[in-house]
């Protein structure tokens, strides 16, 4: 990255430096825009407008909340969930990223890549006629490369627009002279009313990896879960919906610069080990994940950016 394209960040904030009271000057806007720490630590933006009410964890760029004026939470967060400096809340949307999954080559790095337990900059903000927009961003860093040799030149940036809708676009430019390898997801916890409940939509027909049962198999109707799922769904390109009879609405879940998208319950034994999900959690949630993963990891050639995104909305049944 140029010194140019810092230059527009030169009074961009991380939590870990500016204050409070700096994040709310330079970025808060009183009618619906406000940092605030919370009890255990976690600086949030808190965002509130005519339209919506959202959180944003500046550790990781974790949504970690999201409701449309007059509907149900969209988001699930597990009741059972501690705030752990570096590591990502059980729940809202962690950014998974450099790579999906365990480390390509390094078993003892973090899964899902290292951005989730970083503190994130604030680099913008602005209100739109029926949104609120914030952009967090974690530059280059020389000591990223304990992670992977290629990380210290990658730069990152989330765009938020909470509104009716919720966009979330995740950006990744490659700043070195190296082309670098890229997998990534926005891992999504929708909240439901009860997982036998629901369906999901738009996955008919597609092959999927089963990280469950191993191997590939064809998914033949609807996604109805009974059971631990955890499946990477390949050439995704249309809309899923998920139908929650319970709740009477539809989540739609668009896409773009994604082919991948995960779905996941952990289920009983798979909740009871991972020691942050409340005993009931799994059948509150559903993770449906847009990603850049398994047939559609990515090569980014010197100086390229990758844009993933997805817009959540509510739809009636
Ligand atoms: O996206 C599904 C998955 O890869 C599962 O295999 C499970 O590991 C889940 O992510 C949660 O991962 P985490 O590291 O957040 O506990």
């Amino acid at each position: 990255m140029t010194d140019e394209h810092y230059q527009g960040y030169d009074t961009t904030m991380t939590a870990n430096t500016a204050t409070l009271d700096e994040l709310n000057q330079r970025f808060g806007m009183t009618d619906q825009l406000r940092f605030t720490d919370q009890a255990d630590g976690a600086i949030v933006a808190a965002i509130k407008n005519s339209r919506a009410s959202a959180q944003i964890a500046l550790q990781g760029a974790q949504m970690l909340a999201y409701q449309p004026l007059g509907a149900a939470p969209v988001l699930w967060t597990s009741a059972a969930a501690r705030w752990v400096p570096g590591k990502s809340l059980r729940g809202g949307v962690p950014v998974c990223w450099p790579w999906f999954g365990p480390h390509p080559d390094d078993p003892a790095q973090p899964a899902h890549g290292y951005a989730r337990g970083q503190n994130w900059e604030v680099r913008s903000s602005s209100a739109m006629p029926q949104a609120t927009h914030v952009v967090l961003g974690l530059p280059p860093r020389a000591d990223y490369q304990r992670y992977a040799p290629y990380a210290a030149n990658l730069d990152v940036e989330l765009a938020v627009s909470v509104g009716a809708q919720l966009r979330m676009t995740l950006t990744t430019r490659n700043t070195g002279a190296d082309s670098v390898p890229l997998t990534q997801a926005l891992h999504t916890y929708f909240r439901v009313s009860d997982i036998g409940g629901v369906r999901i939509l738009g996955l008919e027909d597609h092959v999927f990896i089963d990280k469950v049962a191993g191997g590939r198999a064809t998914q033949r109707g609807t996604v109805q879960i009974d059971g631990e799922v955890d499946r990477i769904y390949v050439d995704t390109d249309n809309d899923c919906l998920i139908d929650d009879a319970g709740l009477q609405r539809r989540i739609r879940i668009a896409h773009t610069g994604s082919r991948a998208t995960v779905v996941w319950n952990p289920w009983i034994a798979k909740s009871q080990q991972l020691g942050d999900m409340d005993a009931e959690g799994y059948r509150q949630m559903l993770c449906v994940e847009t990603a850049n993963a398994a047939d559609d990891a990515r090569q980014l050639a010197p100086g390229a950016t990758q844009v993933l995104s997805a817009v959540i909305s509510l739809e009636a049944r």
